[in-house]
């Protein structure tokens, strides 16, 4: 992959006393506003404007960016690394439709817009990519490689996928046969025993701290062999069971350490891997359900001031899910239960076959629609309310009845199917049924997801911020330190099921809203300020 592409973002210029231009990077101040609460004893809320102030800076130089994938021979992996191939040289195929050439669509960043303004001579709104909001790595440069604790060839894992069309795999053919995965770690009690027949690909031994050294100097070499200036991990592994939270063990960022070091049972390969990245000061994102991410491994990060983001792709039924679920306690509308059943036919399918497994993604799958039903207590009694009625203790309050199921289908290989059944209460007791069928490629979903996490992920640690005083402060200290941003990377809540947010602060799993968040976000960082969905000029004369 080349560097020489021009770097994106240079589509408009904000002209403002917020955004200056300067030589390597873009500075924007932008005061973030919002309202605080306070409940009076009375019951009342009095509600006081919050200002605070920042500054931004974004380096504008990309620079080449790899990606490492962990589980790249697996379906997701094989499909990611196809799909940059075939755009980056251009591969067009014959399917029984006609030509089909190459793309990224279903890409957040690549191939969704962002509104920027209206326009001066139309009043009408002006659209860019979302790519083009700050310089982004374009999908073609990443250079890609990975572990996989199968050692096919890439082009034969691709067949082994069944998920591209013939005529493409051909062509790829020449580009793929010679990649081989590093060798993974493969500790059998973490994914289902049905996996063991691909497992021929792995590092030696079962000393954990001497993996962990490994992958560490896997992610050096692979920096070093091909001079990139930055790096992201990604687990696109199979699914695992959930560790147990033993303390003592990995409760503490040194607890996990020491672990490591005397091969504890309980430290899972998708933790060695975090802990490689996040001590090697690479982002590493988990794009499965289980909890990679215990808390040493969270303590660690913050410690070393690394990126992570997680857990586990949002492609399809969940998505379709958090807009529903949302669309109907926003309108008011009571849903009463939701079934949710999955049948596929691929490998992760086959892996989520086997019990703990598929426990990790019920519950990534379930939580989707908490904070909605939290958001709104008309609807859906607190635990507090439902004491005051009924005089017994209730320590829950009320939640729709929420079922998720996923069968293996071999025949279906990896076109999932999505079943939905929304039933919900009306108004004087009425009731209404939804059911939604949803059928695709899972993996043709679940890569430009990878593309985009990858691309965010980098941008976000080009970013620096320092906070300011606020505009009517009585105070008029300034920050002088540029701090990185925090280490959990809740800005990529759009693209996963479960995101991980900053302990003590709330998951937001409405789409719109992390959409929003990001959105905002970008346009904070070159001085802009968000949706501006208030279109007072269309409300007033
Ligand atoms: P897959 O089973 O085709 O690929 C997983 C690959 O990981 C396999 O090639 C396997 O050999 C490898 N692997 C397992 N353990 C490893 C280790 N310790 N080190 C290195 N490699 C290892 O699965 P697929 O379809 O690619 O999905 C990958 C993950 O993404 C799964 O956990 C799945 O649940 C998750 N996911 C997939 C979505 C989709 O739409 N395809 C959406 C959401 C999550
Ligand atoms: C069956 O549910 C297999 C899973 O790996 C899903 O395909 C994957 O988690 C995607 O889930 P969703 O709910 O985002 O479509």
């Amino acid at each position: 992959a080349s560097a020489a592409r021009a770097p994106e973002g240079g589509r408009f210029r904000v002209e403002s006393e917020n955004t200056t231009y300067e030589a390597d990077g873009i500075r924007s101040r932008f005061v973030d506003r919002g309202a605080e609460v306070i409940r009076g004893e009375d019951g009342k809320y009095t509600v006081k404007k919050t200002e605070t102030a920042y500054e931004f800076f974004t380096k504008s130089r990309v620079g080449k960016v790899g990606l490492l994938l962990v589980g790249l021979g697996g379906n997701n992996g094989t499909t990611t690394l196809a799909t940059h191939l075939a755009n980056k040289h251009n591969i067009s195929w014959h399917t029984k439709s006609g030509v089909q050439t190459p793309n990224y669509i279903g890409s957040l960043v690549r191939a969704s817009t962002v509104r920027l303004g209206t326009d001066s001579e139309t009043g009408k709104d002006v659209h860019i990519p979302m790519g083009d909001m700050l310089p982004m790595v374009h999908p073609d440069d990443f250079v890609i490689g990975g572990w996989d604790i199968s050692g096919m060839r890439m082009d034969k894992a691709m067949e082994r996928a069944q998920v591209l069309d013939w005529d493409l795999q051909r062509q790829l053919g020449v580009y793929m046969k010679d990649i081989k995965p590093m060798p993974g770690i493969y500790y059998p009690d973490f994914i289902a025993a049905n996996q063991a027949d691909r497992a021929d690909n792995l590092l030696p031994g079962s000393d954990k701290q001497a993996h962990l050294e490994h992958l560490r100097s896997d992610i050096r070499g692979f920096k070093a062999t091909h001079d990139l200036d930055n790096l992201v991990v990604l687990w696109t592994a199979n699914t695992e069971r959930y560790a147990e939270i033993i303390p003592g063990v990995n409760d503490t960022a040194d607890n996990l350490l020491a672990a490591i070091k005397a091969s504890h049972d309980e430290v899972s390969p998708s933790t060695i891997f975090a802990v490689a990245a996040i001590l090697e000061g690479v982002p590493f994102i988990n794009g499965s359900p289980q909890n990679t991410f215990v808390p040493g491994c969270m303590e660690l990060a913050e410690r070393h001031q690394s990126f992570i983001g997680g857990d586990d792709f949002k492609s399809g039924q969940t998505k379709v899910k958090s807009v529903l679920a949302e669309f109907l306690v926003n309108a008011g509308i009571k849903p009463l239960s939701i079934a949710s059943y999955n049948h596929l036919g691929n490998n992760d399918g086959k892996n989520l076959s086997s019990h703990a497994q598929f426990r990790s993604k019920e519950i990534s799958k379930s939580s989707v629609v908490d904070d909605m039903v939290a958001a709104n207590p008309i609807l859906y009694k607190t635990a507090a309310q439902l004491t005051a009625k009924t005089g017994e203790v209730h320590k829950k309050g009320e939640h729709p009845d929420h079922i998720v199921v996923i069968k293996h289908v071999p025949a279906v290989g990896d076109s999932k199917r999505a079943i939905d059944e929304y039933y919900s209460e009306l108004l004087m007791g009425g009731r209404n049924v939804m059911n939604i069928f949803n059928e695709c490629e899972d993996s043709l979903l679940a890569t430009p997801l990878i593309f985009d996490l990858a691309i965010l992920a980098e941008l976000l640690t080009r970013i620096t911020y320092r906070q300011l005083p606020a505009p009517n402060a009585a105070e008029t200290e300034t920050e002088t330190e540029f701090k990185p941003l925090y280490s959990v990377l809740s800005l990529l809540s759009f693209m996963l099921k479960a995101p991980l947010v900053k302990p003590g602060t709330d998951v937001v799993n409405s789409l719109n809203r992390q959409r929003n968040g990001l959105e905002a976000f970008l346009k904070a960082c070159v001085g802009l300020e968000g949706s501006g969905d208030l279109m007072l000029n269309t409300r007033v004369w």
